[in-house]
């Protein structure tokens, strides 16, 4: 069995197992009460259920063992906490409880009238419950890794639980008693989160672990032009392009439509199409309304008053590893850009390959929304391909479109005609926040670039399908033949190239792209190391206690940042421990992927990997780019909810932070 069908078989588990057995324990203080006859069907129940949940509980024990296997990360709170609290009352109520059931089946009383005779059958299997609630919470407060703060509230609301109730089934059961034992309960948890520091104080300054030393991040800039005081060369080419975040509305051919954010009155925003060695400025301006809604034009003059209103905007070249300065992430490399205001984004496109870009200031809103655009670099030398497209999927609402060249999105399927026999590279770019399933059928293709860099060895596929994670991008390459090819993005026809006929989608297996191309030369040692444990887990976010999506435990801000001394090989390993993919994306660097699952790679460099439930990817991280890098999952929403963090060099400081309505997710 699949580690992720074990992480979900054991979250069922847990709450069937905490069911029976508090379903054991009720039915049987019922019976005890009842009248002899009455009795024995009730306890005979009973003790049916506690067979079954003692069964539970040892399949509960046996999917800890497997999940096991596939490392420490998936069961550390499980076995140093859930599984003791559950399994050794478990033995006592099979010892004792069970036995006395089975004993009152026949005789209609556990063996003797007394208060004391419920509290020897009934303890054993409220404590038992209350352990197996104990384990649920031990998943949601605790995860990985074990905090004494976690450690020590569950363990006292545990106890306290069991307390209460030793008193309540004893003689002498007074109201004051079971008072003063619940007051206990409630000073225990509160005196244990004081002392584990089980709540983290929400820390609100993003550079903290580096801030106020070093060079600042606003230094690391690209270069300027030589018009500009910069250092140019002659014969320079510069590359200058305005991008205009305004209001537009996108029309789909189907009939629907949606009110977008766009750059330059269209969505996608224009392709931005460079040569390799050009100097790159990007003007941005803001000329979204001053207020959130539609009501208020904006002029189009700075507004000093109120800058901070409205939405503000960043561009962000998600997969060019830019000079840090450049990286458009608002609170660690710039302020956000807000309504009447604008910014210089300058780099030199050294790195040939097809890229993205998309506004960073509340990202999760505002990329749906259409504040996204392509970035082609082409070669020095050009390509082999004659047709070379490039092809953005994106999600309005509900309904995936495609963009081929910038044109308009289409919800229906697109129409491509290419002269038979050209070579044809499509660039396929992935600008939603979940990953989609590519089919290219008709032509035997090459996936001829992975995330912008090259494959080398890439090899013919025929029929197989690829895995592009939200955020990842992939050139396919193939002769154009004489009948018609057909892409499909999930199970959706989308691009016909050269119809009317259209040929089966590709229905191969999907294709692990971990292991595609000729193997390259890998790292052999690492000056750091560092894991990331992903999950879904009760975390400070926004300032409250919340079910967030978190690193090691923590929620943004709170996750620490990573910090690398300039020049270090690190390896990272990211753990995926909960029920949702995570496509991580650490800023500013490509990484390269080792393994997955244990299981080596070919060591292509990539952007945007996808972490699916269960699996455990290595990746090796060349610290060769200086900065205070933002580090994220690109489900954009899931970044909104914690899962980012930042990486930080030795030496580099930044002065942004979460003020002034700066706000990555
Ligand atoms: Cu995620």
């Amino acid at each position: 069995m699949t580690t992720a069908r074990l992480i979900a078989l054991d979250q069922i588990l847990f709450v069937l197992v905490a069911a029976a057995w508090a379903a054991t324990a009720g039915i049987a203080l019922t019976g005890l009460r009842q009248p002899a006859a009455a009795g024995r069907r009730t306890l005979l129940i009973a003790a049916a259920l506690c067979a079954a949940a003692i069964v539970m509980t040892a399949l509960r024990v046996a999917v800890t063992a497997g999940l096991a296997g596939a490392g420490w990360w998936f069961v550390a709170e499980k076995v140093t906490l859930a599984l003791p609290l559950v399994v050794v009352p478990a033995l006592v109520s099979a010892a004792v409880s069970l036995p006395r059931l089975l004993r009152g089946t026949a005789t209609g009383s556990t063996g003797g009238s007394t208060p004391g005779s419920a509290r020897v059958v009934a303890f054993p299997l409220l404590v038992t419950a209350y352990g197996a609630v104990a384990g649920i919470a031990c998943g949601v407060v605790i995860s990985y890794p074990v905090t004494a703060g976690g450690a020590a509230a569950v363990l006292a609301l545990f106890a306290a639980a069991s307390a209460v109730t030793w008193r309540l089934l004893g003689p002498a059961r007074s109201p004051r008693h079971a008072w003063q034992a619940a007051g206990t309960c409630v000073l225990a948890l509160a005196l244990a989160l004081t002392i584990g520091g089980g709540w983290p104080s929400g820390h609100l300054h993003t550079g903290h672990d580096t801030g106020g030393r070093g060079v600042s991040v606003d230094l690391l800039r690209g270069p300027a032009p030589a018009a500009a005081g910069g250092p140019a060369g002659a014969g320079e080419r510069i590359r200058r392009f305005t991008l205009t975040a305004q209001p537009a509305t996108v029309r789909l051919p189907s009939g629907g439509g949606a009110e977008a954010w766009s750059f330059n009155g269209q969505v996608p925003g224009p392709v931005l199409r460079v040569r390799q060695g050009d100097l790159v400025e990007v003007v941005l301006r803001n000329r979204l309304p001053v207020q959130g809604g539609s009501g208020q034009e904006n002029t189009g003059q700075p507004n000093p008053g109120q800058p901070n209103t409205g939405q503000g905007v960043t561009i962000h070249w998600h997969g060019y590893d830019v000079p840090a300065a450049e990286d458009g992430v608002p609170g660690v490399t710039q302020d956000a850009v807000w309504p009447g205001q604008s910014h210089v984004y300058r780099f030199r496109a050294e790195d040939a390959g097809t890229y993205w870009y998309h506004s960073h200031q509340n990202s999760s809103v505002a990329v749906p929304r259409g504040l996204f655009g392509l970035l082609v670099v082409d070669p020095a030398t050009p390509v082999p391909e004659s047709e070379d497209h490039v092809l953005a999927l994106h999600t309005f609402g509900s309904r995936p479109t495609l963009s081929v060249d910038g044109a308009a999105p289409s919800d229906l399927l697109t129409r491509l005609t290419l002269p038979p026999g050209a070579r044809t590279r499509l660039r396929v770019v992935n600008t939603d926040t979940q990953p989609v399933v590519l089919g290219l059928s008709g032509a035997p293709y090459r996936i001829a670039a992975v995330d912008g860099g090259d494959v080398p060895g890439a090899t013919d596929l025929d029929g197989a399908r690829l895995h592009l994670a939200a955020g990842g991008r992939y050139d396919l390459t193939f002769t154009v033949p004489s009948g018609p090819v057909l892409l499909t993005a999930g199970d959706r026809p989308t691009l016909l190239v050269n119809g009317p006929a259209t040929p089966p989608p590709a229905a191969g297996p999907v294709v692990d792209i971990t292991r595609y191309g000729t193997p390259a030369a890998l790292p052999a040692r690492f000056d750091r190391e560092t894991t990331w444990v992903l999950d879904k887990t009760l975390a400070v976010s926004g300032g409250l206690p919340r079910l967030a999506q978190t690193v090691n435990g923590k929620a943004w801000p709170n996750i620490p940042t990573p910090v690398v001394r300039q020049g270090e090989t690190v390896r990272i390993r990211v753990v995926n421990r909960g029920t949702d993919t995570h496509p991580m994306h650490p800023h500013g660097h490509h990484v390269r992927i080792l393994s997955r699952n244990g299981v080596p790679a070919t060591g292509l460099p990539m952007d945007t990997f996808d972490v699916a439930p269960g699996e455990v990817w290595e990746v090796a991280l060349v610290a060769d780019n200086p900065g205070v890098w933002m580090s994220h999952c690109h489900d954009l929403a899931h970044a909104a909810q914690g899962m980012e963090f930042h990486l930080a060099y030795e030496g580099v400081s930044t002065p942004y932070d979460m003020t002034n309505g700066n706000h990555p997710a």
